[in-house]
């Protein structure tokens, strides 16, 4: 195993659990999430919504994969033409997808685990292709953009079965709880907090189920060994007043920016209650 070490703006980390009345899952469930770092929640959206929302994210990565393949080596950051790519904010270009991001099942998900008032703070469409399969590094999402709090929530929304074989992701538990460890990039495929981990174990999930993890816990997908691609709506979820920092992390912050941006990082729970509708509040 690696060695791991804290990220050094991660100086005095305490694992926060809000205090609520569950709206959808169970006490065990939540119990999971916040002593494991993660829960797998199968038949979270039906198979229309399913549907429609693949169709129309299907239509953006299209724009992205033909991008990348006009470039040298196929490739952008670590993005490839088929092996992985990835459309942030798919929310400001599909209805289908901004539905999904305030889907009721998952602003419950967020008022159970994140708090009374939350915002979406990310999404991105990631579709693992089987043509050049690879895995993807372990890494925590707070290890790529370090935000305060450090522990946000992601839900992984699968938008066709992701077995082992498929490159579901794979999670070490119990680590979340130390806060944001630091990472070392390794090209071309992402930042890494450590190599391996005797400790993981698989999340396979089918297709309108959610891996539902935290932003501290470490995360991996192995290769997609299939001959499908596997398509992926990751969406992730803060309390409200979320900032990012910014600066490297071998020095103190330079600055910090609020996650409040009106088109895309909108209210999805606010004083407790889900909010409903198409359009967006705060
Ligand atoms: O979905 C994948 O294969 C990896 C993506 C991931 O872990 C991420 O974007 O944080």
């Amino acid at each position: 195993m690696s060695a791991v070490r804290a990220h050094p703006w991660n100086t005095a980390f305490s694992w926060q659990r809000p205090s609520v009345s569950p709206r959808r899952l169970s006490e065990a469930d939540i119990d999971q999430f916040h002593d494991q770092g993660w829960l797998v929640v199968e038949d979270l959206i039906d198979a229309d919504t399913v549907a429609a929302v693949r169709a129309e994210l299907d239509d953006i990565e299209a724009g992205v994969d033909a991008l990348l393949k006009g470039l040298p080596d196929e490739r952008m950051f670590i993005a490839e033409a088929g092996a992985i790519t990835f459309a942030p904010h798919a929310v400001n270009q599909s209805a289908a997808a901004r539905a999904v991001s305030r889907h009721p099942a998952i602003a419950e998900l967020c008022h159970d685990l994140v708090g009374p008032d939350v915002r979406l703070y990310w999404d991105q469409v990631v579709y693992k292709k089987p043509e050049k399969p690879r895995a993807f590094p372990w890494h925590q999402d707070n290890g790529y953009t370090y935000v305060e709090p450090q522990q946000y929530l992601t839900v992984w929304l699968s938008l066709t079965d992701a077995p082992v074989e498929a490159g579901c992701p794979w999670v070490v538990p119990g680590v979340h709880l130390g806060g944001t460890l630091a990472h070392d990039y390794v090209d071309p495929l992402g930042f890494r907090c450590f190599a391996e981990h005797a400790d993981a174990v698989p999340a396979p999930v089918r297709t309108g189920g959610a891996v539902v993890f935290s932003s501290l816990t470490p995360h991996m997908t192995g290769p997609n060994t299939t001959g499908d691609v596997r398509k992926t709506y990751i969406l992730q979820y803060a309390p409200d007043g979320a900032e990012v920092l910014q600066g490297e992390a071998t020095a103190p912050p330079t600055g910090r920016t609020p996650q409040d941006d009106a088109d895309r990082q909108y209210l999805v729970v606010s004083g407790g209650e889900p909010i409903a509708g198409d359009s967006p509040t705060g």
